[in-house]
């Protein structure tokens, strides 16, 4: 028996254990809180890592690459060696690109819950810019809008000093669970800082605040806009932070002046007091806000929305302050723009980008222009996830109506056909291409229809080293306890054997992923093992930064065009959008024929709100386990106790919602929330079904994003974020009961 350290990759935190091994088996889990998050609670209080040794070796994990052996989607494969699958697919991308020109191929990734950069790097040497993901509507926006305003990324700062906290469209006690949400408790039990929530729901965030402000969902902009109007009329603005370091202070008080409380409170369904009650407390710097993906997913408002929160932080001189927030340092390690090689092959991937013109700061274009004021400085964001291919003209390549044709795609960690928007159009759209190749640990319904399901190696069958994407001088994680089970890999040794095979050996030199990670970690003078002992590597921010002198004497300031920070952007301005955050519409599902036609047949039309995270699941993972099942065996749909009269619902009813894209069916249940409004789970679909065509595991019934849509028309226009709060469908009570299968104990298929 060997003790070894690793880490739980169920979330972000990874956070660290002691693995029992023997003869290559892991028999055993301890927590170890001697390395990062450096919390035994945090252990304590998770609901999923027991869950560990049963998903590592859960009876339908794929353990060998398969093929396809019937229809698409048949459910009939073939176990094939790793040399046939890869060489297979190698010819088939290379044969694709030389009758087609690099872009022929697509990548599609998920959450965090792996890295991507070998992905990234692979598709760049491809010479394909259309990697597809999820940053438009969970990273990006806070990273642009940083990026316009700061010249980096920021991150709150909470310490003793912060008098209040906004936290501003997420809900750290379902999605984080975890060492933030312990540290509001404490907050909360301290009472201080000042905590501030801003969400529809009264979520259990809500419950430990001070001020909860229940607006109307997408309506946050409006709301930012009147903080920014009562701090610059009652002048509880740090005016000596505005007149040294801001850019565009007049243009933004000319533009708020119209946003006067009475008004903000009509369109935000708010009392006026409650605008001038959460002003007056945010400017008693230092303050800080943290956002989630109430406000990333609001199409239209979406940018706007982060724009006026960065201008709210800035002229109350919360910006790289202790106790507000503090500007990221770069990292010392090798940064996720050099590991991806998007600068090596940047003439071929923004000759092909297909948002140049759709999505103007999204796109080469945009990454170059923030690029520029930032190399002075060593600043080095990745590139991928801000150019990232819009879904919507990715899916019309696959449809033949792009100006030239996708017709491959590589699916890493990620099951589009419940978390990407509009299933039924993702559905045709991979049913369609000539090759379909999904990295995963289960057959998802993704898996279902691909033509090879290469069977991933995960958390502690494989090393860990998150860094955020490099925007931080940080990074955690640490070794594997065991080489991968069965003939599982991990996903670098697959692309790398791609890359290879497709002519990228010189770019792939380390053979495994420890040694890559290794060579990352390198330019920090710590070595590997050290890194994987203290579970870490970090250092210190130092605050203030803009203040520092150069060379000549002169201050650092901000890495922005203008050298400060930019209240009203010139560059949005020359590209089409407003140099001062604008208000925008929602994101409309349905269209009036629809609505007309459903409510004679006694449906109500309502707001839709979908994917407030729940313990313990993640996204659509972990479905297929009976420790997390037996938690929350059924899809929730949340109404007010108002609404759930109006609809003449009861808790445990069955509701149906609908949009022109499709239908999904709920467990009703009643919470206090914004009245006129459902909130749907989302990540749904049902293992214990069949999981091939026509079921696919039961995808068409409650998964939410039958009913969404990817649509250009309505996103947000620079980033194009499109909308997973502040939708529309009808709604009606009644009908069959949910019941699925039998029992969620899945027979091993391919053991
Ligand atoms: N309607 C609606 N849609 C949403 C959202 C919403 O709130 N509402 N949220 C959006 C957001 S923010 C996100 S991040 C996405 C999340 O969307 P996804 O990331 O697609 O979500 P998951 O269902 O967790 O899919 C992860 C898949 O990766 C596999 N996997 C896990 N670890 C590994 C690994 O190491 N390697 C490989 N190859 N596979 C692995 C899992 O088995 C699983 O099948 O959903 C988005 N979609
Ligand atoms: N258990 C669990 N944890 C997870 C995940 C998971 O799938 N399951 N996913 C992980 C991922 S990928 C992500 S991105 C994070 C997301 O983590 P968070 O950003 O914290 O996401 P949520 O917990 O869904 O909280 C979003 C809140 O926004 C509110 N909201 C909806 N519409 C609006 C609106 O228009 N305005 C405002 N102000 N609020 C609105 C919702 O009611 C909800 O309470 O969670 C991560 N953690
Ligand atoms: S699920 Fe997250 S919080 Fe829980 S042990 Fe794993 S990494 Fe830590
Ligand atoms: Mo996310």
């Amino acid at each position: 028996m060997e003790q070894r350290k690793t880490n739980c990759h169920f979330c972000g935190y990874l956070c660290g254990f002691i693995a029992d091994v023997e003869d290559g088996r892991i028999v055993a889990l301890t927590p170890d809180p001697e390395r990062y998050p450096y919390d035994e609670q945090v252990l304590a209080s998770c609901q999923r890592w027991r869950m560990n040794l049963d998903v590592l070796d859960g009876s339908d994990r794929v353990n060998h690459p398969l093929k396809r052996a019937g229809e698409r989607g048949s459910g009939e494969w073939e176990r094939i060696s790793w040399d046939q699958a890869l060489d297979e697919i190698a010819d088939e991308l290379c044969r694709l690109r030389d009758e087609n020109n690099p872009g022929v191929l697509a990548s599609m990734i998920g959450g965090p819950h792996t890295s991507f950069w070998p992905l990234h790097r692979f598709m760049s040497l491809f010479g394909s810019p259309n990697n597809a993901g999820i940053g438009q509507i969970c990273w990006n926006p806070r990273i642009w809008s940083d990026t316009l305003a700061f010249g980096w990324t920021i991150e709150p700062d909470i310490t003793d000093q912060t008098n209040c906290l906004i936290v501003w469209g997420t809900n750290p006690a379902e999605s984080d669970n975890s060492l933030f949400w312990r540290s509001l408790l404490r907050m909360h039990a301290a009472g201080r800082p000042q905590i501030v929530v801003i969400d529809p729901r009264l979520t259990k965030t809500a419950r430990i605040a001070d001020i909860w402000v229940p607006l109307q969902p997408g309506t946050d902009c409006i709301f930012a806009l009147g903080l920014l109007h009562v701090v610059i009329e009652e002048e509880l603005y740090d005016a000596p932070f505005v007149e040294a370091w801001c850019e565009g202070f007049d243009e933004l008080a000319r533009h708020v002046a119209p946003y006067v409380p009475e008004m903000v409170a009509e369109a935000c369904g708010v009392a006026p007091e409650l605008i001038q009650e959460v002003a007056r407390a945010f400017a008693q710097s230092p303050s800080t806000i943290i956002t989630g993906r109430g406000i990333d997913q609001i199409g239209e408002n979406v940018l706007p929305t982060h724009r006026a929160r960065t201008a709210l932080l800035a002229i109350c001189g919360d910006i790289d302050r202790p106790g507000g927030s503090s500007i990221l340092q770069t990292s010392d390690f090798t940064s996720e723009l050099d590991l991806e090689c998007t600068l090596e092959r940047w003439d071929v991937l923004s000759s092909l980008c297909l948002n140049a013109e759709s999505t103007p700061l999204q796109s080469y274009a945009g990454y170059a222009h923030v690029k520029e004021s930032m190399d002075g400085d060593g600043r080095r964001l990745p590139a991928r996830y801000l150019t990232s291919v819009h879904p919507d003209l990715l899916l019309r390549a696959m449809e033949g109506t792009g100006p030239y044709p996708i017709r491959a795609a590589i699916v890493q960690a990620t099951n589009p056909l419940v978390t990407y928007a509009d299933t039924n159009r993702m559905l045709d759209a991979l049913m369609g291409l000539d090759l379909l190749v999904v990295l995963d640990y289960y057959i998802t319904p993704t898996a279902a229809i691909a033509d090879y399901v290469l069977p991933s190696a995960g958390a502690m069958e494989r090393a860990t080293f998150q860094a955020h994407g490099g925007v931080a001088n940080f990074a955690y994680g640490g070794a594997k306890a065991t080489d991968p089970y069965y003939e599982r890999r991990s996903d670098y040794e697959v692309l790398r054997e791609l890359g290879i095979r497709c002519g990228q050996a010189e770019w792939w030199p380390d053979i495994t992923f420890e040694e890559a990670c290794a060579r990352t970690l390198a330019p920090t003078g710590l070595d590997w093992d050290g890194y994987c002992q203290m579970g870490m590597y970090a250092m210190p921010n130092a605050p203030y930064k803009h203040e520092r002198l150069d060379g000549d004497g002169l201050s650092c300031g901000f890495a922005t065009p203008s050298g400060k920070v930019e209240l009203a952007s010139s560059y949005l301005a020359q590209l089409g959008g407003g140099a001062c955050p604008e208000p925008g519409e929602g994101y409309a599902l349905c269209t009036p024929g629809f609505i007309a036609e459903r409510e004679r047949e006694g449906w109500t039309h309502l707001t839709l709100i979908t994917g407030g995270r729940r313990q313990p699941y993640n996204a659509s993972m972990y479905l297929n386990h009976p420790p997390f099942r037996d938690r929350r065996p059924l899809p929730i749909a949340e109404v007010s106790a108002a609404t759930a009269e109006a609809l003449h619902a009861r808790v445990g009813d069955v509701i149906t919602l609908a949009t022109d894209k499709g239908t999904a069916r709920f467990s009703v249940d009643i919470i206090t929330m914004v009245d006129g409004v459902v909130h749907a789970d989302y990540g749904w679909w049902h293992p214990e079904l069949p999981v091939k065509l026509p079921d696919l595991g039961g995808i068409f019934e409650s998964n939410i994003n039958t009913l969404t849509s990817c649509s250009l028309s309505g996103a947000e226009p620079m980033i194009g974020t499109w909308a997973y709060n502040d939708m529309d469908c009808m709604a009606k009570v009644g009908g069959e009961p949910l019941a699925f299968g039998e029992s969620i104990e899945k027979k091993a298929t391919f053991a």
